[in-house]
């Protein structure tokens, strides 16, 4: 009898023991559930930050236009801008090239083209309008960016393209591809075109997803090609004939390549060393290599590396 006693009050006692513990862990969840809906409900009653004019203008009928005018520039809450007096321009039919060191604010230049970014001083043009005065649908159509991080997303090859075009037809896509040197990879599939990517191009090589992500951008057919160091996966002889082959489809729009290797931009109409955040020249690879002490540099450090490796 009196072990059964025992049993009974010590299973009693951890059924209590168990239930104390219960209410603990909810008082303990209570004020993490609090702080997470307080965050949930901050995310979705921010207002986007750039929003388009009530009025936008008019299309000004240029076409492939990019002007930077004094733009500085700094991210939300940075102490220093990141861009300083930015002044360039880029026309229809010419490469502009954009080389300089990491963290230079090389990919900053280019967000800002599509208005991903508003700026502090200065002004954006595109084909003659204020960024700022555009509409972000209209703007961002006439652009084909291509990050310098690709990302590709599980699905078929022709699901990946399509996230350029919508309605991109098969020869449309097979065009691009054949433009960004991907056309050779993806017939060597099984099934073209529909063969399936696993997620984030886990069964790609670093160039083909690069190649695909150019296709991607190839396929909207815009006025404004910014690619940012969308070759630095490439060898040399696929680079050369990629280049080849865009000039082509092209020949009407501004290009303007960010780009790490100096071989891929010697022939570009007007090349940018960016420093730091400011211009340290701009100029065609023959006058930059006389006269600029960075590019000089740069193109030297880049000699010692070829010759060590
Ligand atoms: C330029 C800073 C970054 C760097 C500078 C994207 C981003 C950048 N930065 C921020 O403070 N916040 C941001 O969200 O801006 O950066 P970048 O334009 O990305 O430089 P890059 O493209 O020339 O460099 P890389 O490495 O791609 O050659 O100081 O800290
Ligand atoms: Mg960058």
């Amino acid at each position: 009898v009196r072990v059964g006693n025992l049993m009974a009050f010590l299973q009693y006692a951890s059924m209590i023991l168990i239930a104390l513990i219960m209410l603990a862990m909810t008082f303990v969840m209570i004020p993490r559930a609090q702080a997470s809906a307080d965050r949930i409900n901050e995310v979705l009653l921010t207002l986007p930050s750039i929003t388009d004019p009530k009025e936008p203008q008019k299309d000004s009928g240029l076409r492939g236009y990019v002007e930077f005018q004094n733009v500085t520039f700094r991210y939300a809450g940075a102490e220093k801008p990141v861009l300083e007096d930015i002044t360039f321009k880029a026309k229809p039919g010419e490469t502009t090239a954009i080389i300089g060191s990491t963290g230079a604010g090389k990919t900053t230049i280019l967000q800002l083209i599509p208005r991903f970014f508003d700026i502090e001083k200065g002004t954006v043009l595109v084909n003659g309008t204020d960024v700022r005065k555009m509409a972000q649908k209209e703007l961002r159509a006439k652009i084909g960016y291509v990050p310098q991080k690709a990302s590709i997303f599980s699905g078929t090859i022709k699901d990946n393209i399509r996230f350029g075009k919508e309605d991109a037809t098969d020869e449309e896509i097979l065009e691009a591809l054949e433009t960004a040197q991907a056309a050779e990879f993806v017939e060597g599939k099984e099934n073209g075109i529909e063969s399936d990517i696993e997620q984030a191009g886990a069964n790609l090589s670093g160039g083909q997803k690069q190649r695909l992500s150019i296709a991607r951008a190839l396929v909207r057919k815009p006025e404004i090609y910014l690619f940012d160091d969308s070759f630095s996966a490439l060898d040399y002889k696929t680079d050369q004939k990629l280049r080849k082959a865009l000039k082509k489809t092209t020949d009407d729009a501004a290009v303007i390549i960010v780009a790490q290797r100096v071989s891929t931009i010697t022939d570009a109409d007007q090349i940018i060393v960016l420093n730091e955040g400011k211009i340290a020249g701009i100029g065609t690879h023959q006058q930059l290599l006389a006269e600029n002490g960075i590019y000089q540099e740069i193109v030297a450090s880049q000699q010692a590396e070829e010759e060590s490796a």
